[in-house]
């Protein structure tokens, strides 16, 4: 395949109300889209980076400028784009994973269009329809919170995931679990918001029954994790200190998770993902699929990957109206707390590129060789 241009959309998409986590509040996603056109069709991929560096260092601006000055120049120079190859070709870039990730995405998406391969079937997925949880954001007050929870307990999620921060975690979470009852699954997300000499607080948690804590300390510090993990009941989870198999293995062997959170963006791509997913599977450790807010694209493709067997867990991905009255593609609309994978060619959905250019926050830019 040769890659003839890539253009770069950004969109803003207006939330169903503002998502609050430990590092912002956000009332509307400001997304970076892929759209690639190659010699034997065109494919689509979406960025997760946020419009500022408060989840990890990445940021859509800074995306788009890796995207257009080194990455795109290494696709161009290519003879044959092979998404298997891509690790390789865009070896000479340090870090940057997520905006490798949005091209990645493109580039399979186009590649598998072309030779009539659905996302699902050559990830390895092995389910038509995966469980669904709901993360659900800070809120202003806890009668607030239970009024939102109980409306995706209501809309049929399977799982619950409440976000947490100091001053935040004991009272909400313990009034969560009495609202859904001992038997619901529950679980919380710190985003890096506590510090070491918080253990003994957050051992507390471990009256709720959770079936795991995701990432309560700093993306680099393993070791709190680690004695978080040998002082608490609940399972410790990371998130954004994945960001490679490498770092992943070294995590699972020394005890600072004992379940994984698999984000495509954050890893560098869903071949990457595949690889995580893999090491996982051989340790016994299980893996759920994350969410970053994604569009119809992305979400297309994390329902894919959530399709694999060692995701045993449901995953945050929710349906499109969790976020959007109206998603980039058809939407995706929970049943029975499950979505279906796509089986379409690709990705297996339609970008609707009349609201890609409604919604534009800026022209579009074309980059060619
Ligand atoms: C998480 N996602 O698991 C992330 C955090 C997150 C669904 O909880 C813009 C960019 C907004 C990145 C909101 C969920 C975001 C974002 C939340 C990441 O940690
Ligand atoms: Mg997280």
């Amino acid at each position: 395949m040769k890659v003839r241009s890539i253009t770069l959309h950004r969109v803003g998409m207006p939330l169903v109300r503002p998502f609050e986590t430990s590092f912002g509040r956000e009332s509307a996603r400001d997304v970076l889209l892929v759209h690639l056109e190659t010699d034997t069709g065109d494919g689509w991929g979406e960025c997760v980076a946020g419009s500022t560096p408060g989840y990890s260092s990445e940021y859509v601006d800074g995306c788009a400028h890796v995207i257009e000055h080194h990455l795109a120049p290494r696709l161009f120079a290519a003879d044959d784009v092979v998404a298997s190859e891509l690790g390789h070709l865009f070896s000479g870039v340090v870090g940057h994973r997520m905006a490798k990730a949005a091209l990645e995405a493109a580039v399979l998406d186009a590649e598998l269009r072309a030779s009539g391969v659905s996302f699902a079937r050559y990830l390895g997925a092995v389910r038509s329809e995966v469980d669904c949880g709901v993360s659900v954001g800070i809120s202003t007050s806890i009668d607030e919170l239970l009024d939102e929870v109980q409306g995706y307990v209501d809309a049929g999620y399977l799982r619950i995931k409440l976000k947490i921060k100091p001053g935040w975690d004991l009272e909400p979470v313990r009034r969560v679990r009495e609202l859904i009852g001992a038997d619901a699954a529950l679980q919380v997300d710190a985003n890096t918001a506590y510090v070491r000499g918080d253990i003994p607080h957050l051992k507390q948690l471990d009256a709720s029954n959770l079936l795991l804590i995701e990432q309560p300390f700093d993306e680099e510090d393993i070791a709190s994790h680690i004695a978080l993990a040998g002082a608490i009941e609940t399972p410790v989870c990371l998130d954004e200190s994945l960001v490679s198999v490498g770092v992943t293995i070294d995590a699972i062997e020394r005890g600072a998770t004992s379940v994984v959170n698999i984000k495509p963006g954050r890893v560098g791509g869903y071949l990457p993902a595949v690889a995580i997913h893999d090491a996982c599977v051989e340790r016994g450790v299980p893996v759920w699929c994350g969410g970053m807010l994604e569009t119809g694209i992305g979400r297309s493709m994390n329902v894919a990957l959530a399709a694999l067997p060692g995701f045993t867990l449901p995953g945050d991905t929710s349906a499109s109206d969790r976020y959007y009255r109206e998603d980039l593609t058809e939407p995706f609309v929970l049943s029975n707390g499950r979505l279906a994978v796509p089986t379409g060619p690709g990705s297996g959905v339609t970008v609707r590129t009349d609201l890609v250019r409604e919604l534009a926050l800026m022209p579009p830019r074309v980059v060619t060789r």
